[in-house]
């Protein structure tokens, strides 16, 4: 990340008033974070902002105050003077109806992020693939403006961190994490809030579905891959929406066998949402492509139209051939 883009981020942040700030659909850790932690920095310089997501905030990260964000385009207006787009790098990601507002848009964009393969062109973008969270981005870009951040902005920055390391173990982790991690500890972050929300922030109604999802698994033990999945039949029986799935690819991939791990998960009919999740093992950025989705090298993701067992089928194929061919 160039010190001068910062700069010239900062400068156009300063000249905004009324402020837009979007961030990926279904949300994790580092999109809430990021856009609401960088949202109450901005009402701190006196900017107004509209923070949207196509989705509500995941019932594991309930103890993140989302009660500003707005979920539906109709409660938008349109006389903001600058848009971030945070944690994310294709329109497309925010969900149907904001891409074609940002497609339309003539106002500025500003992309922050850390995925590959970044396919929005601005004149306004602070990207950095080896950054472990967008949220470190965006304390770099606060500690910029050298004002002060507040403990409720610390913590909304360590959750960036801890949820896009899966709590400092996965390959995501570097000593600027753990250094930024430690920063916002020192500025008053509350760890222990995060810590022990991740861990017991869930209902017996997700139990239920976690054994829905798991009497749906089969383990392909020539990829090392754990594929599981639900129908939209599971959440209904177990009275539970698809936030309540959120973090299954992680939690199939945390098995010693495992070196991929895939959750699929049903919208309607013949239509898939597809989550994978590895460390290291292979290239995952690069096998979502293959089926036009993105991602990181480690987390990815992408939607599939036709019949599941076709699917795992295209999917083992794909992974056993890129374990026989890596291709970094
Ligand atoms: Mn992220």
């Amino acid at each position: 990340m160039s010190s001068i883009e910062l700069y010239r981020i900062k400068k156009r942040i300063e000249e905004a008033v009324n402020i837009l700030v979007v961030s990926h659909h279904d949300p994790d850790g580092d999109a809430l974070g990021s856009s609401l932690g960088l949202s109450l920095f901005l009402n701190s310089i006196e900017k107004k902002t509209t923070v949207y997501n196509r989705d509500k905030c995941p019932e594991y990260l309930n103890f993140i105050d989302s009660s500003n964000l707005v979920n539906s385009i109709e409660n938008i207006s349109d006389d903001f003077d600058l848009i971030l787009l945070l944690d994310l790098n294709d329109f497309e990601r925010t969900g149907e109806d904001m891409s074609i507002y940002l497609k339309n848009t003539q106002t500025d964009i500003i992309v922050i992020d850390h995925h590959q393969n970044p396919k929005i062109k601005t004149n306004f973008s602070l990207i950095d693939a080896n950054s472990s969270s967008t949220g470190i981005l965006i304390y770099n870009l606060i500690l910029s403006f050298g004002q002060p951040i507040n403990n409720l902005i610390a913590t909304l920055l360590l959750t960036t961190i801890i949820t896009d390391t899966s709590s400092f173990r996965n390959s995501n982790t570097n000593s600027e994490a753990l250094r930024v991690a430690s920063e916002l500890i020192n500025l008053g972050a509350n760890m222990q809030l995060i810590n022990s929300s991740l861990l017991n922030e869930r209902s017996l109604n997700k139990l239920l579905l976690e054994k829905e999802i798991l009497l749906n698994h089969e383990f392909y033990s020539d990829i090392h891959t754990l594929i599981s999945f639900c129908t939209t039949e599971n959440y209904k029986s177990t009275n539970t929406t698809k936030e309540q799935s959120e973090g299954i690819a992680n939690f199939l991939l945390n098995h010693k066998e495992v070196k991929i791990g895939i959750f699929i998960r049903q919208i309607s009919k013949n239509s898939w949402k597809v989550s994978m999740r590895t460390d290291g093992f292979i290239n995952l950025s690069l096998l979502a492509n293959k089926f036009d989705g993105g991602g990181h090298k480690n987390a990815s993701g992408f939607s599939f139209d036709g019949n599941i067992d076709y699917l795992k089928k295209l999917l083992r194929e794909r992974i056993l051939y890129e374990q026989q061919n890596p291709t970094s």
